[in-house]
């Protein structure tokens, strides 16, 4: 039997032998059901993160546990070099659930991310006709698609890019939410591929763009033939209360990228879905991974996303949503420490007042974490609160008073 370690013990032992690549908040967690984890003094919490929105069908979904253990008793893992019995079922169950050709299995957000960008690239010089190298791809300003070299390469944050030079070549940056910058991009540059954009930017703080953004640079990219990338690899999943958030203009990506939550937390999923017009030009030998595809990540996710319709997630974040920035706008009225709050479904943000103390908005999260919800900020001042999907009105309202209590208490 493994010694017991305490908290303290645990989080020794990370900062000895891991590399210091995160600062998480002094909570050790050991279970997790639904919206609550417990730590290992089992004090219980509820989840305001969801591992920043892969698990929105809560902790440990049993329906999802049974589907990963059974297959995994039966075969994890062949590479693609051979079938297996999963794989094709999943991908006629994904396509038909988002209404697109193909689907190309992978396995992290970033992986996706990547593969989409090579898709992209290909399809210009093999379809469009760029010059080969010469394809270029639209990004926006306040960005986060991942942690590759190549996607830091067009990220502004130098936390993200700082000291990974050399930087991959063939990326424009424009402003977010800011349609006229992308109208004159794509008028005076012919070489323009793609356009990859976040339909909300999560990482930088939920920021929601302007009604109609999407819509606009849908039909941009459409009069130019360059491809709408939608990364919805945080939003995507019912996260924002529809079951993308493209959904709320109508928008169809010609490519689509999923991750996080289209395995509900329990298995590194991903994937990159576009008619056949566009993967054809992806041959056999062109592109892959050695768990891309796996059984296990198949089952996972087909379940995962019959969830989600079962249990109407993208229903109950719409309308849950609306009461919790209800509640924070009020306490924005009275509070001198809670800005605005901003977000569209259960994907929120608290903007705080830090002008009298920068780390404000970590000691509120540090004190939210011992009256029981676990949240932490992004880029100082932002709190993300983004529950699992499946909460029930009730709890949320026990979240809002333990978050409003909270507040008040640095007031
Ligand atoms: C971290 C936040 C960060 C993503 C979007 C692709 C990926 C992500 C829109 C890559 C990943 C994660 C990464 C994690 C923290 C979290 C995150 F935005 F969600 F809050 F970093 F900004 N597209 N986001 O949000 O997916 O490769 O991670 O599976 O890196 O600290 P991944």
């Amino acid at each position: 039997m493994e010694k017991e370690l305490n908290a303290k013990q645990l989080i020794e032992l990370e900062e000895r032998y891991g590399a210091h690549n995160y600062h998480p908040l002094p909570v050790v967690l050991q279970r997790g059901e639904g919206v609550h984890v417990w730590d290992v003094n089992d004090k219980q919490y509820f989840d305001f993160l969801s591992a920043y929105s892969a698990v929105n069908q809560g902790h440990c979904h049993p329906r999802i546990v049974e589907a990963m253990t059974a297959q995994t008793r039966l075969l994890t893992l062949t590479s693609r070099a051979f079938h297996n019995d999963k794989l094709g079922r999943y991908e006629e169950y994904a396509t038909r659930y988002f209404g697109y050709d193909k689907l190309l299995p992978m396995n992290t957000g970033a992986e996706a991310v990547e593969t989409a960008l090579k898709l992209c690239r290909k399809w210009a010089y093999e379809k469009k006709g760029i010059e080969s190298g010469k394809a270029k791809i639209v990004t926006c300003e306040g960005n986060f698609h991942g942690r590759t070299i190549s996607i830091v390469s067009f990220s502004i944050d130098p936390d993200a890019f700082d000291g990974y030079g050399p930087y991959t070549p063939g990326f424009v940056t424009i402003p977010y939410n800011n349609v006229e910058a992308l109208k004159a991009l794509l008028e005076s540059d012919p070489d323009i591929a793609g356009f990859l954009v976040e339909p909300i930017q999560g990482e930088a703080g939920v920021f929601v763009p302007d009604e109609g953004y999407l819509k606009a640079c849908y039909d941009l990219c459409k009069q130019h033939n360059v491809l709408f990338i939608a990364d919805e690899v945080q939003t995507g999943i019912a996260r924002t209360g529809r079951l993308l958030a493209c959904d709320y203009e109508g928008v169809h990506p010609d490519i689509l990228i999923l991750g996080k939550a289209l395995s509900g937390g329990a298995y590194p999923v991903s994937a990159v879905l576009s008619d056949d017009a566009i993967m054809e030009v992806i041959r056999p030998g062109q592109h892959g991974s050695t768990f891309g595809g796996n059984p296990i990540a198949a089952c996972v996710a087909i379940v995962a996303l019959d969830v989600v319709k079962d249990e109407h997630l993208a229903e109950n974040a719409f309308r849950l949503g609306q009461i919790f920035r209800d509640a924070m706008n009020r306490l924005c009225e009275v509070s001198t420490v809670a800005s605005y709050v901003r977000g569209r479904g259960l994907l929120n943000a608290l903007v705080i007042n830090n002008d009298k103390h920068k780390d404000l908005a970590w000691d509120i999260c540090l004190r939210l974490a011992e009256n029981g919800l676990l949240a932490k900020p992004t880029h100082t001042n932002i709190i993300r609160f983004a529950p699992p999907l499946v909460i029930t009105e009730e709890q949320l309202r026990q979240c809002i008073d333990i978050i409003v209590k909270t507040v008040r208490e640095f007031e």
